[in-house]
């Protein structure tokens, strides 16, 4: 095997990787040449020619003719709406025949927020303290109580994370839900490389991996397994989500219900952005397809214009909420049909054994690695449908540890949204001079995790709570 892997390599312009192989142990040969086995040198010579050796230059978005992408306008009262009305029949009708997984992307290392864990395991919630995977575990659990099916997890997590969340699941009895509904699979990895296009040895037996992008979720669903298992139970719809969001809707009967209506391969929700430069992705549509053009691709000048009425023209920003039909992501992830996610390069420091062979921690990117994104798939689906959502009841994730998407933005959306519920049911909540809440409290999933719900989940309560600080129902 060693033989067949140095000539490989070396012919791929690779036999770096074997530079410290004479100096190993046993043990340590056996575990490169396991590493080295798992790179696909084709793709990787395409990657390096095009986005490294090519200066990224394959990657450069032609702007001309691109136009904001059209989406279903949320009404002011959904529930009303014929249109929306019929979509949530829809909906309810294929979540209650067991047709809905949810699906948590959380293979990322949240380096921005500065928490030496796994993102999922931070505690956001206002008064208990809850995790965001226990946030998320007791939507999915109150919707399963609510349309009486189980609605499986499927929870992507990467070689980094995975034993950590998997332990956090079983110390957490699994947040109530079944163990076997919860389905974890780790995300692929892509080896880094110099910017002469050379695979970085991390250490002197191991060469530098990095997961593949929330885009490498489609191929991990099907070479782990998890998309057979959801054929197995007769699902076809994905809620896919990402793992910063606590306020996110994950048993959304009017979103599953536009996707099921429109035929559609792959949805996603908008909201309109905050402000111009907001760091989400924009929906718009190129050639006739459907898009979403990243904040750091779009020029500043395409962000800020603006339509004759004042309104942003590119409005509708990519918060990552989409459904995935499971015929979609075999065909893509399965790679049979020869389509797949293109790769963008993103430049890291990345450790690597210097010259004196010492490992070196660089302080400034030294690496490239290679990520896919999710929203690619887009321009390959058939109908794709985008439905607005409103912020406040939909989006507030924790990016950063202070300022703009931190801890304390998300803890005041969350409580807006419960003073929100109350409010529709007649009881006022103190709030400061910039309109949130002066008070704790939280309202659990497993009461209502949607306004339509609080209100007579509230009704039924025989004995109603005081408003007052700390409270939790
Ligand atoms: C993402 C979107 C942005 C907007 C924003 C909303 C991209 C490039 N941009 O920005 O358009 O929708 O979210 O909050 O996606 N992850 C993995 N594996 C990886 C990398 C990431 O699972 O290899 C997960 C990560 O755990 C998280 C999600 O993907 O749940 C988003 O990752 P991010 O924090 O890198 O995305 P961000 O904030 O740059």
């Amino acid at each position: 095997m060693e033989m067949e892997l140095r000539e490989k390599f070396e012919a791929a312009g690779q036999g770096g990787v074997f530079k410290y192989f004479d100096s190993l142990c046993d043990a340590e040969r056996d575990a490169l040449l396991a590493q080295l086995g798992q790179v696909d040198l084709k793709e990787l010579g395409g990657l390096v020619d095009s986005l490294v050796l090519g200066n990224g230059k394959s990657e450069a978005f032609d702007f001309s003719g691109l136009e904001p992408a059209p989406y279903k306008i949320l009404p002011p009262d959904k529930s009303s709406d014929p249109e929306w009305s019929e979509a949530k029949r829809v909906g309810e009708e294929a979540i209650r025949s067991g047709r809905l997984a949810a699906f948590v992307v959380a293979g990322g290392q949240g380096t921005r927020l500065g928490f030496d864990a796994p993102k999922g395991l931070f505690k956001v919630t206002p008064v208990k303290g809850k995790s965001l995977f226990q946030v998320f575990a007791e939507k999915i659990l109150s919707a399963s109580r609510k349309y009486g099916v189980s609605i499986p997890w499927l929870v992507m997590t990467s070689h980094i994370n995975d034993a950590r969340t998997r332990a956090f699941f079983e110390e957490n009895n699994f947040f109530g839900l079944k163990k076997e509904d919860v389905i974890f699979f780790k995300q692929g990895l892509m080896p880094a490389v110099t910017p002469r296009g050379e695979i970085i040895l991390e250490e002197k037996g191991k060469i530098a991996m990095t997961p593949d992008g929330h885009g490498g979720c489609l191929r991990a669903m099907f070479r782990s397994g998890a998309l057979e298992e959801l054929k197995r139970r007769g699902i076809d719809c994905i809620s896919y989500f990402q793992v910063d969001n606590p306020l996110v809707n994950i048993i959304d009967p009017y979103f599953l219900g536009f996707h099921i209506l429109g035929k559609s391969e792959m949805s996603s929700k908008m909201i309109p952005k905050a402000y111009p430069l907001e760091k989400v992705g924009h929906f718009c549509m190129k050639d006739g397809k459907l898009c979403v053009v990243e904040y750091s691709d779009l020029p500043k000048s395409y962000q800020e214009q603006r339509e004759a009425d004042g309104r942003l023209r590119f409005v509708a920003g990519s918060v990552a909420i989409h459904i995935l039909d499971r015929g979609f992501v075999e065909r893509l992830g399965g790679g049979a049909s020869g389509e797949g996610l293109p790769f963008h390069r993103a430049d890291k420091k990345i450790p690597f054994v210097g010259e004196d062979g010492n490992v070196v921690k660089p302080d400034k990117p030294n690496g490239i690695k290679f990520e896919m994104f999710v929203f690619d798939a887009l321009p390959m689906a058939k109908d794709p449908v985008v439905i607005e959502g409103a912020r406040g009841d939909e989006f507030s994730p924790v990016k950063n540890a202070e300022g703009v998407d931190s801890p304390a933005t998300c803890k005041a959306d969350q409580k807006k949204q419960f003073a929100r519920w109350l409010a529709s049911v007649g009881k006022s909540v103190p709030l400061d001079a910039d309109g949130i809440p002066s008070i704790d409290l939280e309202i659990s999933p497993l009461f209502a995790s949607c306004g339509e719900d609080f209100v007579s989940a509230w009704n039924s309560l025989e004995t109603k709570p005081d408003i007052a600080d700390g409270m939790y129902i």
